[in-house]
Formats: C-alpha cells, structure tokens, sequence
C-alpha cells in the first residue's frame, strides 16, 4: 500500500508515541480475534458470556475449559512481522509505550520491552478467592483446579467484563495517551471500554491518531490517519518508510 508521505515526515520528528493493540494484531500469529465467530465447541457461546464473573459462576468447567484451550493457542503462536515492527519501533523512539489489549504475550515474545498488559496475561493463573497466584494445577471431579491455600475455585488472571483493571498499568496508559505526540490504534474493535477512550484522550491533548485496521472502527471518523489493511504488513512497510536502512 501507499503510505501517506505525511505520516512518514511526521513519524519522524515525534519523540512521543503510545501504541494500543488488540487481537488484530495477533491475527496472522494464528490466534482467533476476540470478535471472529466462535468454531467447534464454543461457537454456542458469545465470548462476551465466557469472559465474565457471571459466566464462571454459572459454570466455571466451561469458562475454564475455553481458556485452557485458548492457552494451548497461545503457547504454539509465535510473534509476526506485525509484532517485530512494534518492538523495532520501540528502540527507534525516545520515549514509547506500547499497551496491549492482548493476553497473549506475543509483544514480549518479539522483543517490546515496556509492554503495559490493560487485561493481563492467559498464562498466569490465581485463586478466584483469595488472588494466590498458582504455577501447577490439576482438575478436581468437576473438572475445574482449586486453590492449594484456600480451595477457591482457580482462574485465568485475566481481567473480565465488570472487573477493573490493573490500576498502575491503567495509571501509566491514560498518562501516555495524554502526553504523546503520535498515538496508534491497531487491530482493535474499539468498542472496549476503558482502552476505548485512550485514542480520544491522546487526540483531545493534540496527539496525530493513526488507526490500523481491516475494517472501520468507531474511532476512523476521529484519526488522523487510517490505514486499512493487515497490520502484519502495514507496520513492517511503516517502519522501512520511517527508518530506510540508510538512515538507521
Ligand atoms: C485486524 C486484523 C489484522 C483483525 N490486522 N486488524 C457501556 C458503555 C461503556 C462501557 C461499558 C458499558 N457497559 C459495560 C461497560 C464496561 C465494559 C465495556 O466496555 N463493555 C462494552 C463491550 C460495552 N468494560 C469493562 O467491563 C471493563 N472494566 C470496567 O469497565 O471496570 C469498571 C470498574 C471499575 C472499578 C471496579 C470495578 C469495575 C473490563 C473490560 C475487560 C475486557 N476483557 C476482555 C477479555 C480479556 C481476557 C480474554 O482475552 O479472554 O478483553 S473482552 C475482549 O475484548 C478482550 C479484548 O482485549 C477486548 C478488546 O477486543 P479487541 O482486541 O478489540 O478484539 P476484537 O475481536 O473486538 O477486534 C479485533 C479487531 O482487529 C477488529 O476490528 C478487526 O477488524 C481487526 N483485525 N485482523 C489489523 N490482521
Ligand atoms: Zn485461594
């Protein structure tokens, strides 16, 4: 694609960038974004109904089984060519956050070394009791771990609809979204709130918004910049038009 040769000036001269992914971005890992229809097993179920307290309660073997099967996905998944640019982007600019939707870890995977995880991480586990973390389990009769501390039923420390989120990486996000220059959305529905309102918050203190996509999102209206098309390819081209080889 044609990159709009205003974006790679200005891409330039920033000294500030935050960066928001979603599951977009994991896409061409292999890992089903969190919108696409459910296959199998799960496609009964919307993921709005899984990733709950509501839904785990009503019946936690089922919630717990979805995640398990998730994390088997995660654990074959390897960072794309999407993932390799966010982290050269990161060595490229002075001052960079990259805060991710994802639970995946495939940020870290590639090498980003400041990631800011808004919804945690699939592969830790904790007491849906009393928050002890867990590193082995095992099913009990119903089919779901428990707590070795206090026998609660074990969970995906992840963060579900209703739940807050981690409050010192949400701290962190908000302050650069408000202080950056550039700020990027990528592969993300934009219908999540609070990691919605971060693009909007950049964009009213000044920041330039480019949103990478597939498709049009409530925010494209709003950015700067919409780039349409596979993040896994966008970003490799930007980060060759930014930094030509002769320029690094
Ligand atoms: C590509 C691509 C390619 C594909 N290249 N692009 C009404 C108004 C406002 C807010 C609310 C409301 N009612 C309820 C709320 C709050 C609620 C909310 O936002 N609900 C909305 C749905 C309406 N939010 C919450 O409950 C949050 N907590 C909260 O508000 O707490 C308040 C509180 C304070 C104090 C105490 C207590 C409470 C928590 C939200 C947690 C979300 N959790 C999940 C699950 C995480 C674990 C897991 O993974 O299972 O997070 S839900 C799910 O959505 C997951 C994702 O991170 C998140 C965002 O999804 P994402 O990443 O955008 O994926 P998709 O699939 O939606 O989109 C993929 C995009 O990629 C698409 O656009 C494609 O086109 C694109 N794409 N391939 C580029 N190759
Ligand atoms: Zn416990």
């Amino acid at each position: 694609m044609d990159l709009p040769v205003s974006l790679i000036l200005a891409l330039r001269q920033v000294e500030r960038v935050a960066v928001l992914t979603g599951a977009g971005v994991s896409q061409e890992s292999g890992l089903r974004t969190f919108r696409d229809p459910q296959v199998g097993l799960w496609a009964q179920y919307r993921p709005e109904e899984l990733a709950s307290p509501e839904g785990f309660a009503r019946n936690p073997k089922l919630v717990w089984d979805w995640y398990a099967w998730r994390r088997e996905a995660v654990k074959g998944a390897r960072p794309n060519p999407g993932h390799y640019a966010l982290a050269e982007m990161e060595r490229r600019i002075a001052h960079f956050t990259l805060i991710t939707q994802n639970v995946d870890g495939l940020h870290r995977m590639a090498g980003s070394q400041k990631v800011l995880e808004l919804h945690g991480n699939i592969q830790r586990v904790r007491c849906s009791a009393c928050g002890h973390p867990a590193e082995t389990w095992e099913n009990d009769l119903e089919g779901v771990p428990r707590c070795e501390r206090c026998g609660g039923l074990l969970r995906p420390d992840v963060v579900w609809f209703g739940e807050a989120l981690p409050r010192a990486e949400l701290e962190a996000a908000v302050e650069a979204a408000r202080t950056c220059q550039a700020f990027f959305s990528i592969g993300t529905s934009g219908i999540v709130q609070p990691a919605a309102s971060l693009p909007f918050a950049a964009r009213n203190n000044g920041a330039m918004v480019v949103e990478i996509n597939l498709e049009p999102t409530p925010l494209t209206g709003k950015a700067h910049f919409f780039l349409q098309g596979k993040s896994g390819e966008i970003l490799p081209a930007l980060v060759r038009a930014v930094w030509p080889a002769e320029r690094a």
